[in-house]
């Protein structure tokens, strides 16, 4: 029996690119000026012998009416992303700290529970009066103004924002597109918490979604996976490294290693919801390293990114010789 495909099957599935152009809003961030920072940033570490990696970093806001009262969100705080982008700085790449507005910040992430007016004191002063800051309220201020300050000096950082869902997805293919000329030399390190789903630009409500309606019911698309154009075609050459959260242990390495078998990246970093900040899994297709931080580590300060960064540069190096050999 011949089997007739309907117009509908024989449409080609659109490419994520294709995709996010229908189906999304405009970016609300000015993503062209953001393209050609990443370029010029990236261009310029790369001629001084930096190497660059993009951290993508926090959560991403899913509109769930066009004029948005109501979104859709996740816990993600950026404190991965902004922890990380520190030793990056510290074992001498240049950094593109791609993150959700007002989410962790590299630096002052450590302050961000600070009630500033707390901390800084109003002082007699010659003409008016002078503020000064506690210091014993700022642990470590010392230490991290300094990095800060050498940080800025080299110009090392440079912050782009997201806030939605498209602006991430727009920012991200123009950052891939950034890097792609470094070829082996830049690193994608993607541990946003980016949505699975969306509700497409022609099925969102204009206006506010009234509860008079009685109960909400929605049905959300699936995000298009930016791995797989990201590897495939945006940025071929590169070390790419992404993150895989799970709140189920039994089903976290199994996932790890078939998102490695589909998207034919590098290196999945696994971690479960309870014990994020003091346990990871460094998943290749090869291998599974464990890294933690035990009880005592964490009383001295030690955060599992310090040694998440020392892991991965080293896979990078490795990762840049056997480029250079082929
Ligand atoms: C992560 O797994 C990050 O480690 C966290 C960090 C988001 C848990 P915080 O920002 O948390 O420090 O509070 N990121 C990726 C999570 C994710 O959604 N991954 C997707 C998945 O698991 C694949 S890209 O399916």
């Amino acid at each position: 029996m011949t089997e007739v495909s309907s117009p509908a099957s024989a449409m080609a599935e659109p490419s994520p690119a294709e995709q996010i152009r229908q189906d999304f809003a405009p970016p609300q961030v000015p993503v062209e000026a953001a393209a050609r920072a990443m370029e010029a940033f990236a261009r310029g570490h790369h001629c001084e012998g930096r190497r660059v990696v993009l951290i993508t970093s926090g959560g991403t806001k899913v509109p769930l009416e066009s004029r948005t009262v109501r979104f859709l969100d996740n816990f993600s705080s950026g404190r991965r992303g902004a922890a990380s982008a520190e030793y990056f700085l510290q074992a001498g790449y240049a950094v593109i700290f791609l993150h959700r507005q007002r989410s962790l910040y590299p630096y002052s992430r450590r302050y961000a529970a600070t009630n500033w007016l707390d901390v800084l004191r109003l002082q007699p002063g010659e003409e008016a009066p002078r503020v000064e800051a506690e210091q014993s309220r700022l642990p470590g201020i010392v230490h991290i103004l300094q990095d800060y300050g050498r940080m800025k000096e080299a110009g090392t950082l440079l912050p782009i924002e997201f806030n939605t869902l498209s602006d991430y997805l727009h920012l991200l293919r123009a950052a891939a597109q950034a890097l792609s000329p470094l070829g082996s030399s830049a690193m994608f390190y993607l541990a946003a918490a980016v949505s699975d789903f969306y509700i497409p630009a022609s099925e969102i409500p204009e206006h506010k979604i009234q509860s008079s309606s009685g109960p909400l019911q929605i049905t959300m698309k699936m995000v298009p996976k930016m791995l797989s154009p990201l590897v495939k075609d945006w940025a071929p050459k590169a070390f790419v490294i992404s993150f895989k959260l799970e709140t189920d242990t039994e089903i976290l390495l199994e996932k790890a290693q078939k998102a490695l078998a589909t998207y034919r990246h590098h290196v999945v970093v696994a971690n479960i919801l309870d014990t994020l900040r003091t346990l990871v899994v460094i998943v290749t297709a090869t291998e599974e390293t464990k890294l933690s931080v035990s009880e005592e580590e964490e009383r001295a300060g030690v955060e599992i990114e310090e040694k998440i960064i020392k892991d991965l540069t080293l896979r990078h190096t490795h990762f840049m010789d056997r480029a250079e050999v082929n």
